[in-house]
């Protein structure tokens, strides 16, 4: 058994990049190890995401179908009463997710939002359900508004590496993003940071985003690694499929980096077989999202995930698990 891997948050670029680039099986080897230092590797924490105001979004993220600047023009919505909010995420609960996350397609919420998203974290938490919000920027006050109604995550990812950020979103920074996360730090809630690939980017900007995220003061409870979905008419949508191998390598990487954090198998497992997510769960990912659709785009069936957590011998982790054992 190898040493305990400690909590650091000094990894430097050449020890990420050695760990990046040792050979598969050694690279495999390793994050298993630490995963099962940990966590218990045979489960796997499961949230639902809602998209609770949906389209029209004034940014210009070069993957997203929400963003009114690119030509997928999806239709905008208004912002979901709480009741029907609270219908959908009694379903969830019922068909086994223990966090419930709501997305809004906005650079930030507006002020006169805000009571009305206070009230769905506090109905939700009410289910018994862990909370999580992903609205864009927030304010030191939203910041306080949400956290005195329970919040418990609030996801804002850094989507790539500092260098090959502005290929890809212009209309607010890498500086921005991570004001907002130490905003959500500071302010005691959990925060869910990570990224997409296969946005063209190169392999040191997978290893330099997760460097950015392992080297924050701590390390976010969750981190996120989706797989780009092309979304027609996005300016990202005929960009090449990226190797599975390196899909997996990054997985591998975020557990060696931040061996305590859930790392979602987050978008993008439609187009995944079972045995590369099995693979990426033995690489060290012990989250997913449920249900057929995540906030615009398709997720795997409820069945078909049953199937293959049945076969991989995998079982739903319980609300509030930690990685600590
Ligand atoms: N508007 C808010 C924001 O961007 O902060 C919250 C919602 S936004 C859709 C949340 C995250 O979903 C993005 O930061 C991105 O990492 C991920 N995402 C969006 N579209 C995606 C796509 N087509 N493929 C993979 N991940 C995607
Ligand atoms: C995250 O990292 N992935 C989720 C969640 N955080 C908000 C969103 C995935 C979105 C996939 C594209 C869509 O559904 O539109
Ligand atoms: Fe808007 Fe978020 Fe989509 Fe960017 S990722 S366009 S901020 S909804």
């Amino acid at each position: 058994m190898l040493e305990k891997q400690k909590i650091r948050h000094d990894w430097t670029r050449e020890e990420a990049d050695i760990l990046y680039n040792q050979p598969f099986n050694d690279l495999l080897f390793q994050a298993h190890s630490v995963h099962r230092q940990y966590f218990d590797p045979n489960q796997v924490q499961r949230s639902k995401l809602l998209s609770i105001k949906t389209g029209g979004c004034a940014e210009d993220c070069s993957y997203c179908s929400q963003s009114a600047r690119n030509g997928a023009k999806l239709p905008a919505s208004k912002l979901m009463e709480v009741e029907e909010v609270l219908e959908k995420a009694k379903k969830a609960k019922a068909e086994g997710a223990t966090r419930y996350c709501m997305g809004a397609a906005w650079r930030s919420p507006k002020d006169r939002d805000m009571e009305t998203l206070e009230a769905m974290v506090r109905g939700v938490k009410e289910l018994g359900m862990e909370t999580c919000m992903t609205l864009g920027m927030l304010d030191d006050e939203q910041t306080g508004r949400l956290k005195e109604a329970g919040l418990d995550y609030y996801n804002h990812n850094i989507d790539t590496s500092e260098r090959y950020y502005s290929k890809i979103i212009t209309t607010r920074t890498f500086t921005d993003r991570l004001e907002t996360l130490e905003r959500v730090r500071e302010a005691g809630i959990k925060v869910c940071a990570g990224g997409i690939i296969g946005m063209g980017e190169e392999q040191m900007d997978r290893v330099d985003m997760l460097l950015a995220l392992a080297n924050l003061k701590e390390h976010p409870e969750s981190v996120p690694i989706n797989l780009l979905i092309p979304i027609v008419k996005t300016p990202l949508a005929d960009m090449k499929k990226l190797d599975p191998i390196e899909f997996v390598r990054t997985i591998a990487l975020a557990r060696v980096l931040m061996p305590k954090s859930h790392v979602r198998l987050s978008a993008g497992r439609t187009e995944m077989s079972d045995e590369m997510q099995a693979m990426c769960f033995f690489a060290g990912a012990n989250s997913i999202f449920v249900g057929d659709t995540l906030l615009t785009a398709d997720n795997p069936e409820e069945d078909k995930d049953a199937k293959l957590f049945n076969r991989l011998g995998i079982d739903a982790m319980a609300a509030h698990s930690h990685g600590n054992r």
